[in-house]
């Protein structure tokens, strides 16, 4: 595949294994596995003819690790980021005193009445490091890098997740746990 059919096919790859597995005929397991053999076949009969290697490929290159194996290789997932409801079992983790979570200017009022929501996903999703976020924060908008004490919100008895690829997940970040930056 190209660097461009490798994109838009993960996009796609995306979609099924997060959102709308319905839309190629799938049901996901509850902790969002499918069958690679039902995978490759539901997509031959919704015009996606890949091969086991385009998926091999596709879950090698994913520049965030969206997706994985199972151990036996039988199996496919996406590591986080779901909109239907599967349980990953993300271990528990204490996280390091500070976290960071990039946005976009124009939610700002609203994330400092209401603080980070999930949204559509199942979490809240935060990172150790800022050059990511606020990659993720300029997808929607003028970028802002928001800082979340996550060590007090831990010592709170907030809960916080550790996905494979390194994303932090939490519930709900009050506003109260929200360094914003200063605009004045
Ligand atoms: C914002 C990508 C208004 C939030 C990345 C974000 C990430 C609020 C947007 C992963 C708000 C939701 C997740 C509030 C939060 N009021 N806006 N109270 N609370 N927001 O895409 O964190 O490409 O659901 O700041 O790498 O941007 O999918 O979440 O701008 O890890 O693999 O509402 O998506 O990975 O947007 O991105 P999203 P996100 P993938």
């Amino acid at each position: 595949m190209t660097s461009s059919e490798r994109t838009h096919a993960s996009k796609f790859l995306s979609l099924v294994l997060r959102h709308q597995p319905e839309v190629i005929g799938l049901r996901l397991e509850p902790d969002g596995w499918v069958e690679v053999n039902v995978l490759l076949k539901a997509l031959h009969q919704h015009q996606r003819p890949w091969s086991r290697e385009d998926l091999e490929e596709l879950v090698h290159t994913s520049d965030k690790q969206r997706f994985a194996f199972d151990a036996e290789r039988s199996r496919i997932r996406a590591q986080q980021g779901h909109s239907v409801a599967v349980n990953l079992d993300h271990p528990v983790r204490n996280p390091p005193e500070f976290l960071y979570h990039g946005t976009a200017a124009q939610f700002l009022d609203s994330i400092r009445r209401e603080g980070l929501r999930r949204g559509e996903r199942h979490h809240v999703h935060l990172s150790a490091e800022t050059e990511i976020t606020l990659r993720v924060g300029a997808r929607r908008g003028k970028p802002v890098l928001l800082t979340i004490r996550a060590g007090d919100m831990q010592r709170a008895g907030f809960t916080f997740y550790l996905t494979p690829n390194h994303v932090w997940l939490t519930d709900h970040v009050p506003a109260q746990y929200l360094v914003f930056p200063d605009v004045s």
